[in-house]
């Protein structure tokens, strides 16, 4: 059962999406992608997705549901990026080990092969100067990081199938034909979790599979649209545990699943949002001001337009058990 949430409209002065969120020093910073009406003919590619920049945002208060949002403008440009050629996706920000913030960010590169680049900035609030070329090994789209408060490392998820090319790749290696997916009652093609380097630059070693199970311990399957991942990691943790949640693409659940390190196996445990209008949904989940919030996206501000989502935010509540409120994406 799905609950009526009270939510807000964060940014209405522009179309951004796919928020990841983070507090640093007290302060939260939202890190979307920014949408724009890109003449560009809608596929199952994502194509229509064009996006060429990127803008920081803050709360200017304590309240996400009343305080100023702040643009602080374009913090990262494709022309600038040496190796990329287009499609600035879901994004995500870290602070390292030396202080500084680290932008991962998925573009395809020159022959439209997606990969993951880093930019760094002195202030959570950039301008992000961008690597010269992408982490090695690197491929597929949504980056999310965890900096673990258990071991101090970073864990970076990502993956996306259908437009995010997930599915070119078995166990790291793109394969001769290109686009392959395993039959309905075969284990869905898993997300990706990596270790980063000390220097927060390169993989520290190859990425592993992100096993998603049912409560069976039975890993979720293909055919199970309405579970399985399709693309939009994120990682948070409470009380000590690690929730996985993710969006279920062409079924447009946000779902999450819970594990006891940063690896995984995690065990399917439920849907944190309904479908919301628009194709996409995405999401954050962050701690503030001693609540727990789900920032996300829909396109009701444009009409519909897949293209063209706004960000929301909304109270997001646990039960006893460690279980989340669904929250009803239409309101
Ligand atoms: O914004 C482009 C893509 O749409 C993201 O990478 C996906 O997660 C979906 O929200």
């Amino acid at each position: 059962m799905a609950d009526k949430v009270i939510k807000r409209y964060l940014f209405p002065d522009d179309y951004m999406a796919d928020p990841s969120v983070h507090v640093f020093d007290g302060k939260l910073y939202i890190y979307p992608s920014h949408d724009w009406a890109a003449p560009v003919p809608e596929d199952d590619f994502g194509s229509q997705h064009d996006m060429k920049d990127y803008h920081v945002l803050s709360l200017e208060g304590p309240d996400p549901m009343t305080s100023p949002v702040k643009d602080w403008g374009k913090v990262l440009d494709l022309k600038d990026i040496p190796w990329a050629r287009r499609q600035l996706w879901d994004c995500d920000v870290v602070r390292g080990r030396d202080g500084r913030y680290y932008m991962y960010y998925p573009a395809k590169d020159k022959t439209d092969i997606f990969r993951c680049g880093v930019a760094i900035s002195d202030k959570p609030t950039g301008p992000f100067v961008p690597e010269p070329d992408p982490i090695r090994g690197s491929y597929s789209i949504d980056m999310a990081v965890l900096h673990d408060d258990a071991d101090g490392e970073y864990y970076m998820y990502f993956g996306g199938i259908w437009g995010g090319q997930l599915q070119r790749y078995r166990d790291n290696l793109a394969q001769d034909c290109g686009t392959s997916y395993p039959e309905d009652g075969e284990p869905a093609i898993p997300p990706r979790v990596v270790r980063l380097s000390h220097d927060m630059l390169q993989f520290a070693e190859d990425s592993r599979p992100v096993v998603i199970l049912d409560q069976a311990g039975k890993p979720l399957t293909v055919g199970d649209t309405h579970r399985r991942f399709f693309e939009a990691s994120w990682m948070h943790k409470y009380q000590g545990k690690y929730y996985f949640s993710y969006s279920t693409g062409d079924t447009h659940h946000l779902c999450y699943a819970i594990g006891d390190n940063p690896y995984g196996p995690f065990t399917y445990t439920g849907e944190l949002l309904t479908p919301v209008v628009g194709w996409t949904t995405h999401h954050a989940i962050v701690e503030y001001g001693g609540k727990w919030w789900l920032f996300h996206h829909d396109s009701v501000p444009s009409g519909g337009i897949t293209r063209l989502r706004s960000l929301k935010v909304c109270e997001l509540k646990y039960n006893p058990d460690g279980t989340i409120q669904t929250v009803d994406g239409i309101d």
